[in-house]
Order: C-alpha cells, then structure tokens, then sequence
C-alpha cells in the first residue's frame, strides 16, 4: 500500500529529530514544521531526477531558511541522491559530514546554493529565475523551462535584502519563482510579534507579487496553493500555515524546538504522536521505496529533454555554455589595438572598453549596474536591457539595490549558462559584503566592478572614498582582487576574472591614469599578481610595490631616485591573492628576502596602510591614507594627502638615511 503523505513527510521529520539528537546541535522545529508542505512540493511538482542532479532542465529548489538544513538532507537522502548518505546524515555537522551545519552547494551536488545567512537564498533564487528566463528566451522551450522554488522563513522575509529582492522579482515579472513561506510565528527570541507587526503578505502584493495561503501542514492544501501559484504569471508567495516543531507534543509551537536538539524523552514522545515506532535512522521500507520512485520519477522528462537536446542545432553551444569554459582569444587583438593607440584613460573606462570586445565574443555575459551604469562603464553597444518584456535582454537595470544585485548574481552563477557581472562604486562593497562573501565561499563566478576606487574619485567626499575596502576584500578567502593600473593591465585582469571558477572583484578609477605597460607581452603578466614593471638602472636599493592609479606615481618616483643614483624597480600588483599563491622561487624573485638595510620596501596605494607590511616587512615604508578621505578635487586629494612623487621621494629618502641604507 502507498504510505501517506503525512507518513512520507514523518520520515523527513524523524530524520530530522533524531540527527540533531545525535550532533546534540542543529535545527529540528523548521525542518518538522515543513515536512508537508516539502513533501507536497518534491513527489507533487518538483522537476528533478536524483540519479543526476546536474540535469540543467531541472527545476531549483533553494531553502532559504539554511539552518533547517536537515531538511534539505532528509530529502535528498530519501529520494535517493548519492549524496549524503545515511552515515553521512548519522554524522550530521560532525567535521568531514556533507551534511554541514548548514547547506553547502560545494558539498553536496543535491544542494543549489550555500544557504544559512538569511534572506540570501530568497535573492539568489531571484537570479537563477532569472537565468533561467534569459537561457530560455536565447535557447526555447525545448531546452530551458524549469521553476525556481524556495522555502523561506520568518527571517529570510525580514531581512532588509528581502524588500531588494522581491521588487526586483516583481518588476522583472519572474512568474516561475515560488517561494513557500514557513509562517510559524516564531524565531530565536520567541514570537515573531516580538519584532514583527508587518504585513508580510501586502508588501508582497505591493511589490507586484501573487500571494495565496494554505495549510501547511497538509500536503493536499500545499498542492492547492502550489497549482495556483503555477497558474499565475507572477512571481508567487505562498503562506504555509504551519507550526515550528510538529509532531513533538510539549515542545511544538515554541522556539525551544528552533535550535536545540529535542531530547530522549520529547524524542520518544514524538514517536508516540507520529506513529512512528522504528529506531534512528531507520526508515521503513514502504516509506523509502515511496521516496526512491518520486527520485526517478523525473527520469522520464529528463530522457525527453536529452532527446529534445539531441535533436537541437545548438546541442554544442548550450553544452559548452552550461560548461562555463570561456576562452580568452578576444584578448590578444584587444590588446594589439590597444597598443598600437594608448593613451591616458580610467580604468573604468578601459573596463568599458575591453568589454565591448568581451561582450562580443562571450554570449554568455550578462552585465549590470546598481544604478550607475554611467559611472561603472558597464553597458556596451551589444547589450540591450533585460527585461520582463526581453528577457533575451544581456543588461540588467538593479537599481539601488547593491545587496540584491550581489545576491542575484551569485544566483545566475550557480545557475549556470551565464556570467553576471555588475558594478556600483567600490565603497558600497560594504552594501554587497554580505553576497560577496557567499560568492566566495560558494565558488561563484561573479564578476564586480567596482569604480571610484580611492579618494580619486574627488569632490564627493569622504563617504565615497573607500579607505579600507581594497584590504578588507583582500582578507576574504577565495575571493580575487584585480586592482589593474592602466587600460592593458584592465585587460589582463578581466581575462583572469573571467576564467576563474570564483568570484574577483575589479577595482576602477574614475580618474584617468597614463598607460605603464607600453610594449606588447605574450604572457599575461598579471596572471603572476605581482610583476616587475621596472628594474633598477642602479644598484637596487628599493623595491616600490604599487596597484592602480598609484602605479604611474611610484613610476615617477622610481625615477627620480634613479636619477639620482639609487636604484629603484617598481613593481605593479593588481592581484595580492595571485602573488601569494606564486611559487617561492617566483615571490624571491621580485621580492628578494633581505633585511631592509640592503634594500628599502615602499609600498603605494591610496587606501589603508594595513596589511601592507605582509610586503614591505615591518621596518619598511607604507604610503597610504589611514584616516577618511576629503571632498576635493582628486590632484588636491592626493597633494593633501602627500601622493605625489615628491612627497614621495622625500619620504623614501628619509627612510634610506634612517635605515642606514647605504
Ligand atoms: C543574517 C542572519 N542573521 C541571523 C541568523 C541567525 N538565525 C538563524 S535562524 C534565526 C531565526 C529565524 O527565524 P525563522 O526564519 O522564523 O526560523 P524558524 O525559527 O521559524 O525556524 C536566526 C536569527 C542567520 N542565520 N542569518
Ligand atoms: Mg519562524
């Protein structure tokens, strides 16, 4: 006999209680709260087959609310995905489990998106529907038509990237995004009326969503609302009613079941209420057999589709899409035109430049800007507005919304089949920080650009100079920074964002900086993070390490110091994460490891001196700004904050004397 739903979905919740038991950490109230309405969605409407999660047609399926993460692994377990494993799921967040704390798409293939920093799943599912809209509107429907479904929580509907979020959902009309509320009236602290009195669903409606509700404790009501929300043609909220905890009879209802594990007795006790009498771990047979036939039951559609692909004229190109590789053969003609013409430009506009080519020869890009597309330099000729009228559209109009366009990035990422690149101005990495840090840690391929990088901006001030951003994004793990110093190095840099398998961030100047690499190079050379741009013409006895707009003082003050007999190279280092990844020999090379007697380090960036000394040493020369920046014309800027080779120089022969340096 087929099991119920409600016995289908107390497979999840007995999962559920009995690995946190185990970890005697972790989450069981949302994961028992939702188990119906999860089910309904999985064996009901969900388009996916367990045996390859990778099918690129496959519907998305996102749990916002991260910390449930038992339920994402209970369903992925039941429906048969290789992964995790029972054992995996018996050592729920016990170091080397895949079943992580919270859900990581890099340890498992069933998981879409890193969730747990709330509100962020909800975001990036609005950039995966629209991906999704987009490879459709470029392939058909043959090859590209699934949905995106979330379940969220009171949180992720609370945190201010939410209200980004949604408005850019409702605007670009994202009609297959679904997202199911987990309304149980509880977070952390107690009662959501603690700190809610809003009206979750109007600003919804306000946003040119479709909401409906249900119960979300019956998997035939969820299916109701569910059909519904797929009839309508705009993106959808669906209010599961539902209680935190359920099927644990003194503890359901309240934030006890949130966080904690639920103890032996409360345990026993929900297996008494649930009808469930088998030991942990152990899910009866007519219940997994259930489980394992709705993990195939998306073989059928799947066999179609690789027939419908098989059959396509662009079975290699949407292959070779969803691969990701791009290839850079656009750089070396850029590079020669460029050559063959320099002159002084910003690197934003250099950005701009090299991506007219970019955006020829790769289809797959899609740019952005967070409202200041004039500023960031990020639309070119070929990309006309993606919209709810053109989702074939390569340029998405966000808004002020830096936060959301992070988040959605990272969701068009992880989509796959696109390469979403946006900008805003480098100090509002601060707005994105948040999306940024998931885009690293997820392996995303985001691609930032991020002008007005220093008090060159000028006359806006000390709230758009960024002092601390360029060091504090170089802390991040697994995220590349490219401060590029002129129009060929702009180049270089965009090629090594582009083949990369994460995220970099492009640091721009709204100023005009001269051209420093003048003659034609094979290699990439700030593939290497860090080159020597100019050797000294006598013996050395400093090594000036310089990035972007500040490259072209260090090469003024190299030459003054050599003039005067002291041999000075100047090394460009738009990249500190490649560098540090060089081999020994490399690093050696042009960073030679002596003491500061024999050769003095300077370093040069208009930003905050710290960290700096990782290069200079500690005894070496830090020029830098470690105060905010002031509203004046960017030349007064610098003069005042004494970036101008004189100063320089001055200062570095200062240190020389100190130093002893002979
Ligand atoms: C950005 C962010 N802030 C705080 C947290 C910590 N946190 C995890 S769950 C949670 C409460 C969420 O409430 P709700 O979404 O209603 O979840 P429920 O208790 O219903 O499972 C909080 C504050 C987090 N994970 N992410
Ligand atoms: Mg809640």
């Amino acid at each position: 006999m087929q099991p119920t739903d409600r016995r289908l979905a107390n497979a999840i919740r007995a999962l559920a209680m009995d690995a946190v038991e185990a970890a005697n950490s972790g989450h069981p109230g949302m994961p028992m709260g939702m188990a119906d309405a999860a089910t309904s969605l999985f064996t009901r409407h969900l388009k996916f087959d367990a045996s390859d999660p990778h099918w690129p047609d496959r519907d998305r399926f996102i749990l916002s609310a991260g910390h449930g993460s038992m339920l994402i692994y209970a369903l992925l377990y039941l429906a048969g995905y290789d992964r995790p494993t029972i054992e995996d799921i018996k050592r729920f967040r016990q170091l080397g489990s895949p079943a992580a704390g919270h859900p990581e798409n890099f340890e498992l293939a069933g998981v879409e998106v890193t969730t747990g920093p709330l509100g962020q799943g909800v975001a990036m599912a609005v950039g995966m529907a629209v991906a999704e809209r987009h490879l459709n509107a470029v392939y058909g429907d043959d090859l590209v038509d699934h949905r995106t479904f979330v379940i969220a929580g009171d949180g992720c509907l609370m945190e201010g990237v939410n209200h980004e979020a949604i408005g850019l959902a409702g605007h670009l009309k994202l009609g297959r995004l679904i997202v199911l509320w987990d309304d149980n009236d509880i977070t952390i602290d107690g009662a959501a009326e603690l700190s809610r009195n809003e009206d979750v669903v109007a600003r919804h409606q306000a946003a040119q969503w479709h909401t409906c509700e249900c119960d979300g404790l019956d998997a035939n009501d969820v299916d109701r609302a569910i059909k519904e929300a797929l009839a309508d043609p705009r993106p959808s909220l669906i209010r599961c009613k539902t209680i935190i905890g359920y099927g644990a009879p003194n503890k359901q209802g309240t934030a006890a079941t949130h966080g904690a594990a639920l103890g032996a007795e409360e345990i026993a006790a929900a297996r008494v209420e649930l009808g469930w009498d088998l030991p942990p771990f152990e899910i009866p047979d007519d219940v997994l057999t259930a489980w394992r036939t709705v993990g195939k039951r998306g073989a059928v559609d799947h066999a179609a589709w690789k027939d419908r692909l098989d059959a396509s004229d662009c079975k290699v190109e949407f292959l070779s899409r969803i691969n990701g590789k791009v290839s850079d053969n656009w750089l070396k003609p850029y590079l020669d035109k460029l050559l063959a013409d320099l002159k002084p430009v910003a690197t934003r506009k250099a950005s701009e430049m090299a991506l007219e080519a970019i955006n020829v020869a790769l289809p797959a890009t899609i740019g952005g800007s967070a409202d200041l597309t004039g500023s960031n330099n990020t639309k070119t000729k070929a990309l006309e507005p993606l919209t709810a009228d053109n989702y074939g559209g390569r340029y998405i109009y966000y808004g002020i919304r830096e936060f959301g366009m992070a988040a959605a990035m990272n969701g068009m990422a992880l989509h796959g089949g696109v390469i979403p690149y946006g900008g805003t101005f480098l100090v509002f990495t601060d707005y994105a920080r948040p999306a940024i840090r998931l885009s690293a840690l997820q392996n995303a391929r985001v691609i930032y650009v991020m002008t007005h990088d220093s008090i060159g901006l000028g006359e806006d001030g000390p709230t758009h100079q960024p002092i601390e951003h360029l060091q504090s994004l170089r802390a991040m793990p697994q995220l590349e920074v490219y401060r590029p110093a002129d129009a060929v190095e702009t180049a270089e840099c965009w090629a090594l964002a582009l083949q990369s398998d994460g995220p970099s961030v492009l640091a721009l100047t709204r100023q005009n900086v001269k051209p420093v690499r003048t003659a034609k190079s094979d290699e990439n050379l700030c593939a290497r993070g860090a080159y020597r741009l100019k050797s000294a013409e006598n013996p050395r006895k400093v090594i000036i390490l310089a990035t972007g707009s500040e490259v072209e003082i260090a090469l003024a003050v190299a030459e003054q110091l050599d003039g005067q007999g002291i041999g000075t190279d100047v090394v460009s280092m738009p990249c500190t994460e490649r560098f540090d990844a060089q081999p020994w020999d490399y690093r050696e090379e042009i960073l030679p490891d002596v003491s500061n007697r024999q050769i003095l380090r300077v370093s040069i960036e208009a930003g905050t001196t710290f960290g700096w000394e990782r290069y200079t040493g500690l005894h070496g020369l830090r020029i830098g700004i470690d105060r905010f920046g002031v509203s004046a014309p960017a030349p007064d800027a610098y003069k005042y904050f004494g970036l101008t080779p004189d100063a320089i120089v001055g200062r570095v022969l200062e240190q020389m004397e100190q130093r002893e340096i002979a």
